[in-house]
């Protein structure tokens, strides 16, 4: 069966719970095809990403904090979250042009939680930035081996719980004596309820409360 959307740019209430239904149910082969279904139809990809994978795994939280659902269920749910997000990149990296910027996207050293910096990695490739994502969990000087090695324009940063601050606060340290000049933009959970303070020390720091002003923050990444 196809999937169903309501507006050519939108997920209906409709679709997004049968969605939520077989992902907390952990039906990957009927997640995979309504994924499959809204890519056919055209679904804008940031759409797809907030409206249908955010929305569902911050549900997920909420129905896990609650002890509604066990850490197996999160886990699963999660994992199948990933594999739909796979299903975009023949689309995202399609019309990739031959001159871009390099960008490195990963999370600070003990964050675990990796979705989100994989999204804004794939939603800075749509705005033709050539982009590295590292994943949860890099340890500080192999990020800046890596930024050493392939000279990179921006590093994003991932932070979704607020106890990993410190490490966030050394590595963007560390990558601000490496590299005084280089752009740097912050987001993610932990600032939920404050924090940005802690980044307003440092120069050449963004903090990015929503990925809708990545346009303004980062703009795009082809080399005029
Ligand atoms: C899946 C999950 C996990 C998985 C992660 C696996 C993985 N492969 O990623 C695992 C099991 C590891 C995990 C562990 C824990 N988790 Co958890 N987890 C989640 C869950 C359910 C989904 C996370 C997710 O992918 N969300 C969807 C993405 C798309 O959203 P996002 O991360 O917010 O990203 C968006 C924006 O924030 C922003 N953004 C994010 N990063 C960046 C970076 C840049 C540069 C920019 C510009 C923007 C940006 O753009 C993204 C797109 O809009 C959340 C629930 C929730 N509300 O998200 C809890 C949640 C994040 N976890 C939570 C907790 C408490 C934990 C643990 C401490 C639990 C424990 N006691 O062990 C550990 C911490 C582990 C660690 N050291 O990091 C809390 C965090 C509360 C807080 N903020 O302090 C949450 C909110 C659950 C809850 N409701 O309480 N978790």
């Amino acid at each position: 069966m196809k999937a169903k959307t309501e507006t050519a740019t939108g997920i209906s209430p409709e679709l997004y719970h049968r969605y939520l239904e077989h992902l907390i149910n952990g039906n990957s082969a009927i997640c995979v095809e309504i994924v499959n279904g809204l890519l056919e139809q055209q679904i804008d990809i940031q759409t797809l990403y907030i409206e249908l994978f955010q929305k569902s795994l911050y549900e997920i939280g909420a129905l896990w904090e609650q002890n509604k659902i066990s850490v197996a269920r999160e886990h699963l749910a999660t994992a199948i979250t990933d594999r739909a997000m796979n299903l975009v990149y023949a689309q995202l990296f399609a019309n990739a042009l031959p001159h871009r910027k390099k960008a490195t996207i990963s999370c600070a050293a003990n964050e675990f939680h990796q979705i989100g910096g994989k999204m804004v990695a794939d939603l800075l490739e749509m705005r033709n930035w050539d982009t590295h994502f590292l994943g949860a969990n890099t340890p500080v000087e192999h990020l800046i081996r890596h930024l050493h090695e392939e000279s990179v324009s921006l590093v994003g940063l991932s932070l979704s719980v607020y106890f990993n601050m410190p490490s966030l606060l050394e590595m963007i340290q560390t990558i601000r004596d490496a590299f005084p000049d280089l752009d740097i933009i912050v987001g993610g959970q932990a600032f939920r309820f404050g924090g940005t303070e802690h980044l307003s020390i440092f120069s050449h720091v963004t903090y990015c409360d929503s990925i809708a002003r990545l346009d303004e923050l980062v703009g795009q990444g082809n080399v005029q």
